[in-house]
């Protein structure tokens, strides 16, 4: 229960935080090392660690490597039931909500239960939101939903809402890896008007910029992947940025 409790602390407390996705399909083993390293140095406050599609199965050797290398909390942001790893502290059990698609509702959940529950791993129950970005992403090809419009904020707030209900701890709104736009301040604001919860959100977050506009709006955490991916950099300036929240 720790890091959930934690995420609510920090939420009590108008403390934001940020977290580096790292796609294991991605990884360059040679420079990793170097990542982790600055992941340290900045005060990243979580590792995500996955992808909605995962094609190298290097995922056990990036875990262990980020243990080895850090002490920041590794937390799985899993596609399918395939990508549980019980060297991590966490995962993110994500019901796709903004979809209809019984498979990532619950079925792939189904499968992975009694292997979470022997796991170990903390879980963090989430409602998982896909948010139209401009143009097709993986993930929605793959879970084979359709994201919430660009411009519905109110369709956001009544499916963050509606999660809530059901019990889920925490609420992500993600644009989708490498999005062309980021989830609207707009939507985020209604979101944080309608639910109590956490609020990750992430996807297309690859300047300084656009990670102030979603940590104004109201996200509590917000991870950035592709954008460190290609511009290692960026990782400082996120860090600035969300440290003038403190
Ligand atoms: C995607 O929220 C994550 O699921 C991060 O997206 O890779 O675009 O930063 P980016």
């Amino acid at each position: 229960q720790n890091l959930l409790n934690n995420l609510y602390e920090r939420k009590a407390q108008g403390q934001k935080s940020f977290a580096v996705l790292i796609d294991p399909d991605k990884v360059n083993l040679d420079n990793f090392s170097n990542l982790l390293n600055l992941c340290t140095e900045y005060g990243a406050d979580y590792i995500f660690v996955g992808g909605s599609l995962i094609t190298n199965y290097v995922i056990s050797e990036v875990i262990a490597q980020i243990k080895r290398e850090t002490n920041i909390p590794v937390i799985l942001f899993p596609g399918n039931s395939l990508h549980i790893d019980v060297q991590a502290d966490a995962i993110l059990l994500l019901s796709l909500i903004s979809g209809r698609n019984p498979e990532f509702l619950i079925g792939q959940h189904v499968i992975s239960a009694p292997l979470l529950r022997k796991s170990g791993l903390e879980i963090l129950p989430t409602g998982y939101m896909l948010i139209d970005s401009g143009k097709p992403t993986t993930v929605s090809y793959i879970s084979n939903t359709t994201p919430i419009p660009h411009d519905k904020a109110g369709i956001a707030a009544c499916t963050a809402m509606a999660g809530e209900m059901l019990g889920l701890k925490l609420t992500y709104l993600d644009a989708g890896s490498g999005a062309m736009n980021p989830v609207s301040p707009e939507m985020i604001a209604a979101v944080r008007q309608s639910v109590d919860t956490p609020i990750i959100v992430g996807g297309g977050i690859n300047t300084a910029k656009k990670a102030k506009n979603a940590l104004s709006a109201g996200a509590d955490v917000i991870v950035v992947g592709n954008g460190i991916e290609q511009n290692i950099d960026l990782l400082k300036e996120i860090a600035i940025s969300v440290n003038s929240y403190q």
